[in-house]
């Protein structure tokens, strides 16, 4: 019976998505065990990084734990797939919709759908636009991006202090334009050096969170700016470790030659501290997946749930101890 529904789900899956329509059909008929189990709509944005392959693994498997159907969707980074896998979760009348807002604009419309049809919306990982109606959504689970850019410009004082330059140069690669991580990054990073005149920023580029992007953009950056650059802060690792790859083939040392800070916590990343390559590590984990599962089973209760919830999460750094960092699994 379970077979049987995932198929039909699956069917109907392919079916809207490549027919771009809005579906008029209802849940299946629910029987047997399958009918017991929580159905929860997860509307995933790709697998842009190793940190979203880490973050959609860690859904799966906590789905599986928890026993929660899940209906995923991997919207390839466009908005509109992800629109449209909402308004298949509506049609299928599930339980619960989860979703990571590619971009932070834009969702009001889908959203009015899903509240109007009963079903609860967690935002997952990022955010929506401050500005919208705040009964469009329940409840918020991720990272405080804010906290992070900060940290990463914490350790940059730090490292100042330390230095023998009057002026460190940045240069900085930022993620996804309008995503919350590349916005809050962005925000926390220079509200803790703004006014301090040891730092001049150079200029600011969009690496879209992808490793070949942050490689290219770093190329360029290196072209213009050569070595009057001292300091990369980098919104994600995908793109540092693409930005790593260039500052070696421009003959400079990064890590020495260049102070690079960076976001998320790869298990590459920390290789590359360990290795001197990277002086700052932030830490966003993906491992979002029993958080998402337990808020789902409570929304299901009808229990009341926190409005925001932020894992813990912490920051390392060439200062600290590195031998104890347990291994990353992402
Ligand atoms: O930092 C990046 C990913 O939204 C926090 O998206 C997430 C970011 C993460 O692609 O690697």
């Amino acid at each position: 019976m379970r077979k049987h529904r995932f198929i039909l789900i699956l069917l109907a899956g392919c079916l809207f998505l490549f027919a771009g329509c809005t579906p008029t059909r209802e849940r299946p008929e629910e029987t047997g065990e399958s009918g017991n189990r929580l159905l929860l709509g997860f509307a995933q944005i790709g697998s842009e990084s190793s940190w979203r392959i880490g973050n959609t693994r860690s859904v799966q498997e906590a789905a599986e734990q928890h026993g929660i159907q899940l209906m995923m969707s991997d919207a390839n980074q466009k908005q509109e797939n992800e629109i449209r896998a909402i308004r298949q979760f509506i049609a299928y009348q599930v339980d619960v919709i989860a979703f990571v807002p590619i971009v932070e604009e834009g969702w009001e419309n889908v959203l009015l759908e899903a509240r109007n049809a009963g079903i609860p919306v967690i935002l997952s990982d990022r955010q929506i636009s401050g500005t919208i109606d705040e009964s469009l959504y329940t409840t918020y689970v991720g990272a405080d991006f804010y906290a992070e850019g900060k940290k990463a410009g914490e350790f940059l004082l730090k490292k100042a202090e330390q230095s023998e330059k009057e002026t460190l140069h940045i240069v900085e690669l930022l993620g996804t334009p309008g995503s919350t991580p590349a916005l809050q990054r962005e925000r926390g990073f220079h509200d803790v050096i703004a006014g301090d005149s040891r730092f001049e920023m150079l200029e600011a580029v969009s690496g879209d969170f992808l490793r070949s992007k942050g490689k290219e953009s770093m190329e360029k950056l290196l072209e213009k700016w050569g070595s009057e650059i001292d300091v990369l802060y980098s919104h994600n690792d995908g793109m540092t470790l693409g930005a790593i790859d260039a500052i070696e083939s421009a003959g400079l040392r990064p890590g020495k030659d260049i102070v690079i800070i960076t976001v998320d916590g790869e298990q590459a990343a920390v290789d590359l501290l360990k290795e001197g390559k990277i002086n700052c590590v932030v830490e966003c984990t993906p491992m979002l997946g029993d958080l998402i599962m337990e808020l789902t089973e409570k929304l299901a209760a009808g229990e009341e749930v926190p409005r925001v919830i932020h894992p813990e999460e912490t920051m390392f750094t060439e200062y600290d101890d590195l031998d104890g960092i347990p291994s990353r699994g992402y």
